[in-house]
């Protein structure tokens, strides 16, 4: 489709969900062979294996509380979204969250809190959280605002209501930002697409607070610029191991050590691979090659699907997985909605 299409809303919301659900398989482990992320999704394709549903975890969970507040309120609200998150988790609390951030969800269902943003501000004595999952939760702000300077500010503040850390709200400006080009077509120029980025979060970067962030925890001045030239040398590489990209990058549930890393799935599956099936589309390859990097997989797959969704669009994706996931239905009646706001604003 073309720049912004429904085909490619769809391609985002329901890529992202699969990547969830398909990665929770292997969530957490250190080494994952190829052979066993290919018998996983091959098993998704075998009707007569009966094997269920695959079950989203907090990753899409907290995602549709998002997608829910931005359709109802036709915009951001954030006293809207803190209470779908509370309410969520308190409904389905074994989805996987991270262990820290269960905290901010309890204080945030309390009645008497005035301030939303609090909860977040008091993790990890004072610092805040820099996990993923500020990021993993990003993708929809980008469908709902044309303008990237909303897409930036909204899912900055979106974030911030788990995350006050500059290194897990970043994250998630960055996740948002790299759908919303998924979204106009720039991966059809992958080099710019990259550059792009880097533009953008040297901009996002230069704040103070992040400066501050990223001295406190002794990264580089501009962690997540610096962590995009990587993906820029990865990606210009002819030959590339697993094993450089998972020490280059990360695979961990920090969104420096994963944002980016999806970020590097997406490139570099834009060609074929010698490690993965040729039957595969760009979609196929981008989901299986993030399983394969291990560590924080649900998370690392369902980023890089959302993005690799939104360039390749719904009619890249396999039915078959679409009926083996929960929720995947439901992300793409969502993302129809959401292109609608789109359009509107
Ligand atoms: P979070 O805010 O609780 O952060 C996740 C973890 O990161 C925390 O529990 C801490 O261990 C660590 N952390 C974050 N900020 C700091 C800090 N300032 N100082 C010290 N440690 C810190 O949760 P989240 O919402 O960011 O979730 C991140 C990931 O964890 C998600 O992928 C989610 O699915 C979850 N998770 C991951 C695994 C896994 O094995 N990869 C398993 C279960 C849950
Ligand atoms: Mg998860
Ligand atoms: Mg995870």
């Amino acid at each position: 489709g073309g720049p912004a299409s429904l085909s490619r809303f769809r391609g985002a919301l329901v890529a992202a969900v699969l990547g969830d659900c398909v990665g929770g398989e292997f969530e957490g482990a250190e080494e994952v062979p190829m052979e066993s992320v290919l018998q996983h999704l091959s098993s998704l394709d075998d009707e007569t294996k009966g094997n269920g549903i695959l079950e989203y975890s907090d990753d899409t969970a907290m995602a549709r509380c998002v997608v829910q507040s931005l359709l109802t309120r036709a915009g951001f609200d954030e006293r809207d979204m803190a209470r779908r998150f509370a309410k969520e988790y308190s409904a389905s609390p074994g989805r996987g969250y991270g262990s820290g951030v269960i905290q901010v969800l309890k204080k945030l269902s309390s009645p008497q809190l005035s301030d939303v943003y609090q909860p977040a501000r008091d993790q990890f004595n004072g610092r805040g959280s820099f996990g993923n999952g500020g990021a993993m939760r990003a993708a929809p702000f980008a469908l709902a605002f044309p303008d990237p300077a909303d897409v930036k500010k909204f899912a900055h503040r979106g974030a911030m209501l788990t995350h006050s850390c500059s290194l897990g709200y970043n994250g998630a400006v960055l996740q948002a930002l790299a759908v919303h080009l998924s979204l106009q077509g720039a991966l059809d120029l992958p080099q710019k697409f990259i550059s792009t980025l880097i533009t953008e979060m040297e901009d996002v970067e230069s704040s103070e607070a992040t400066l501050n962030d990223a001295r406190i925890l002794k990264e580089a001045e501009k962690p997540f610029c610096e962590r995009l030239h990587r993906v820029s040398d990865l990606m210009n590489r002819s030959k590339v191991s697993i094993e450089e990209v998972i020490s280059e990058l990360g695979n961990g549930i920090a969104a420096l050590h994963s944002v980016p890393t999806a970020i590097f799935c997406v490139l570099h599956c834009l060609q074929p691979r010698e490690c993965l099936p040729e039957n595969y589309g760009g979609l196929e390859r981008t989901i299986a090659y993030s399983l394969a990097l291990g560590g924080d997989t649900d998370t690392i797959a369902c980023m890089a699907g959302a993005i690799a969704g939104a360039h390749y669009g719904i009619e890249a994706i396999p039915q078959s997985w679409i009926k083996c996931c929960e929720g995947a239905e439901d992300a793409d009646m969502n993302a129809e909605r959401l292109h609608m706001l789109y359009q509107q604003t």
